[in-house]
């Protein structure tokens, strides 16, 4: 009998979900920056061990909410848990043991996922990530800590860039599932429409280009994307920013900085889409993009 299931991924921002999920996944389904509250609604992500399918839900980080679009994405990552068959909270163990301001962040929100796990009654897996960053004895001490709170019922210590430790995390997630079809095609990998998937690789872009000088205000949105007779796609994308002073960053002298988002962009969706891709990127200012309904992505409820 073959076996389908959901199982989430929480943590904190920037514990490394994402990076995990897409090797769980052994394909990028989902995408990673150096930036806190990279991932903005659920992404699915289709693993195969064996006989079983395991979607994975890559969630938003878990963080104190500021503004609508916060509270919006945590609902979205707790949801996310509630509905799983499996729950794997990711910890960034190099931040439980740094005292930078954001590891403090991270440890609070470690906290906050702990309680949030005690008030469900839900136990889930441990996953100390960032094992490639940390001395083994400091590991130890850490993982003991965090399971004394009683709310796992095992411990994976795992590096999600190396791989280290990942296989036997994804052995004991597809046990968790509980037998049934496969829930998608077997050569399915992720389910994000191609528009919106190509608007997360140019954000990802953006970042990673830009994550000091634009934190947290900047969206993307697909405006046109078209299947040209040739087999190629032609996509217009729009970059929202929140000030008229951002515009020029995005741009760069001369149009440059824009020019590598949009090569990055178009390179890396090309290979996804596997074919020709002709990108367009335009910039304009939205001061209130974050308010707006009509960005919040696939799975956040505007209201929350
Ligand atoms: N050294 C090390 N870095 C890692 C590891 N896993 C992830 N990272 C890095 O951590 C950063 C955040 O990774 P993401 O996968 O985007 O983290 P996330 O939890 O999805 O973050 P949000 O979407 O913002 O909540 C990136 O710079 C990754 O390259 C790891 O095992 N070791
Ligand atoms: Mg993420």
């Amino acid at each position: 009998m073959s076996r389908a299931g959901f199982c989430a991924i929480i943590g904190a921002p920037n514990a490394g979900k994402s990076t995990l999920t897409n090797r769980l996944v052994g394909a990028k389904v989902t995408i990673v920056t150096q930036k806190v509250q990279t991932t903005r609604f659920p992404v699915r992500g289709v693993a195969i061990a064996g006989d079983t399918q395991i979607v994975l839900v890559d969630t938003p980080g878990i963080f104190q909410p500021r503004r609508r679009l916060d509270r919006a994405m945590i609902r979205a990552a707790w949801g996310g848990a509630e509905d799983a068959d499996a729950v794997v909270h990711l910890v960034d163990a190099a931040a439980q043991l740094g005292d930078k301001p954001a590891d403090k962040k991270a440890k609070v929100d470690v906290e906050t996922i702990i309680e949030g796990l005690k008030t469900s009654g839900r136990k889930a897996i441990l996953a100390l990530n960032k094992i490639d960053a940390v001395k083994r004895d400091e590991l130890l001490a850490i993982s003991q800590r965090l399971f004394e709170t009683g709310v796992y019922d095992e411990v994976f210590m795992i590096s999600a860039t190396t791989g280290s430790g990942v296989d036997d995390l994804k052995a004991r997630i597809a046990a968790l599932m509980p037998e049934g079809v496969w829930l998608y095609p077997e050569d399915q990998t992720a389910d994000l429409p191609a528009r919106l998937l190509a608007a997360e690789i140019t954000r990802e872009k953006l970042y990673l280009r830009l994550h000091e000088e634009l934190p947290y205000a900047a969206t993307v949105e697909t405006t046109k994307f078209e299947e040209k007779d040739d087999g190629s796609a032609r996509i217009e994308q729009t970059i929202y920013v929140e000030r008229e002073s951002q515009r020029p960053i995005v741009l760069g002298k001369g149009g440059q900085t824009v020019k590598w988002i949009g090569q990055k962009a178009r390179e890396e969706l090309s290979a996804i889409l596997d074919r020709p891709v002709h990108l367009f990127l335009h910039v304009q200012v939205d001061e209130k993009w974050a308010d707006k309904r009509e960005f919040y992505g696939p799975g956040l409820d505007y209201d929350a």
